[in-house]
């Protein structure tokens, strides 16, 4: 077929457009998008990226298929030492994320998820007692629910207390502070050129001393539930230490490792950001505001205290909409990378070769007017009634990802988010102080709001 070759901005050498996309690359990207049309190519030290927010493009791009594929490289590239043959930084191709993807799969469904809502009440318990200290006060919200979302994902998962909501001025636990280095440190090193991480400096130095306590912390977590097995657990843990495969194979214990880190790396950001993006936007968004407490009094009652039960949560629709509205505006993982294995013609004429990186670009499909109609930026959780869902192009809208490749703990975060929002918003009225919006943080790994301050007062009445 006749191709059609791409638009790249000029590049320089050795580079190409690397340095364009640091230290972030939300804003280039955007700027691009809008000035090259939704598909363009750029060289990142070398390598042939096409960049694509055009949902039919997309859609041939998110298949496993002859001719995409997920291979790790660049940002995650970088991560891969951290989340090691984890399912999160593994090729597709590597059969050990095929075996730990089929025996995790069942794990992760709405019904297994349901035993974990009482321990995310109770969390959830946790964490409004320690706003409670803070009323009134500015409290630093994307820590608090990072504080939040990882409690709860150690202690459903894997029955680890982190200790992160014990008091008010909890210490954060050195396995946290030493991930979010790894993290950070990871960001800053894809951006540069793969000399930057081989040589003896402090940095790498206390990248590698991170990696060490993070992994021995969680190993002697394996250890210990192996030392101590309870059947009568079914949590993340227990799942991986006791299922077998077609061939009566299990996981052995440093993937286990791998896994859980992944597991604390994947499951706490992004829902934290998605927990903290929503609480601003219901800030800014009064009459939305009012319909979320309303479903949460009519739903879970007028005591905020109750627990609050998987029959309720799946009534909680609107609550929904809105978690899903926020994930469309401030995506948590804003893009996602493919690679090419066959070299293949896009829809709309574009050549891709093999070897040739795709950057999926999240946050702009999200943003597109084609899809989104003449306002996107704007916050509309009617985006996600029923009838405009069924209406739109399956590929619109990608904060999990999607096919072979999704977010195995989508259901886990969605449960979680929604038991905090239906009990925050009948306990506080939150107050938004500044008059600038909240604009977001560009040296985090995830879309997160950037100094995210607000004061939380609680509700005389409901
Ligand atoms: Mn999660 C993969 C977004 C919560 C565990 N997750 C992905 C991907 C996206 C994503 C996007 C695909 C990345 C890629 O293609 O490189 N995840 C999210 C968002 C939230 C989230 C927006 C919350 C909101 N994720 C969670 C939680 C957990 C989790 C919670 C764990 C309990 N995610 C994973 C794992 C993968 C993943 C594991 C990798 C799955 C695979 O490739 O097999």
């Amino acid at each position: 077929p006749t191709t059609r070759p791409l638009q790249s901005p000029p590049a320089i050498p050795v580079f190409g457009h690397a340095h364009l996309l640091a230290p972030e690359f939300i804003t280039p990207i955007r700027k691009l998008t809008a000035e090259l049309g939704p598909t363009f190519a750029l060289t990142i030290f070398g390598r042939r990226i096409v960049v694509t927010s055009d949902a039919d493009v997309v859609e041939q791009v998110m298949y496993e298929s002859p001719f995409f594929t997920k291979k790790i490289a660049g940002l995650l590239g970088e991560i891969q030492p951290v989340g090691g043959r984890g399912l999160f930084t593994s090729d597709t191709s590597d059969p050990l994320w095929a075996k730990a993807h089929k025996l995790l799969i069942p794990g992760f469904g709405t019904a297994p998820l349901k035993q974990y809502v009482p321990e995310m009440n109770h969390v959830t318990q946790q964490l409004t007692a320690a706003i409670d200290q803070q009323l009134g006060e500015p409290v630093m919200v994307t820590e608090w629910m990072t504080r939040f979302t990882f409690q709860t994902i150690g202690m459903c998962g894997f029955a680890f207390d982190f200790h992160l909501l014990d008091a008010p001025d909890a210490p954060m636990h050195p396995f946290i502070d030493a991930m979010n280095y790894c993290l950070a440190e990871a960001k800053v090193r894809s951006s540069h050129t793969r000399l930057y991480k081989w040589v003896p400096s402090r940095t790498n130095r206390k990248f590698d001393a991170s990696l060490a306590l993070m992994r021995q912390t969680v190993e002697e977590v394996i250890t210990h539930r192996r030392a101590n097995p309870d059947a009568t657990k079914r949590d993340m843990l227990n799942f991986m230490l006791t299922s077998k495969d077609e061939n009566g194979e299990s996981l052995d214990d440093e993937n286990i490792r791998d896994q859980v880190i992944t597991f604390l790396i994947a499951g706490h950001e992004t829902t934290s950001t998605l927990l903290s993006w929503c609480l601003y936007f219901l800030t800014q968004y009064p009459t939305v505001r009012e319909r979320v407490l309303e479903e949460a009094v009519r739903v879970c009652g007028a005591d905020p205290t109750a627990e609050i039960t998987p029959q309720q949560i799946s009534q909680l629709t609107y609550i929904t909409q809105v978690l899903k509205e926020t994930l469309r505006v401030r995506p948590p993982v804003p893009a996602l990378g493919k690679s090419c294995v066959t070299s293949t013609v896009l829809p709309g004429g574009t050549l891709v070769e093999a070897g040739n990186g795709v950057m999926v670009n999240i946050n702009g499909l999200h943003h597109s007017r084609d899809l989104w109609g003449p306002n996107p930026t704007a916050f509309n959780p009617d985006h996600f009634s029923k009838e405009n869902e069924a209406k739109r192009h399956r590929f619109a809208w990608l904060p999990f990802s999607t096919a072979e490749r999704a977010c195995l703990g989508m259901a886990f975060a969605m449960l979680e988010a929604k038991v905090a929002l239906a009990t925050l918003i009948r306990k506080y009225e939150f107050e938004y102080p500044r008059a600038e919006p909240c604009t977001f943080d560009p040296v985090a790994v995830t879309l997160k709001p950037l100094d995210l301050h607000m004061l939380f007062h609680a509700r005389t009445e409901l």
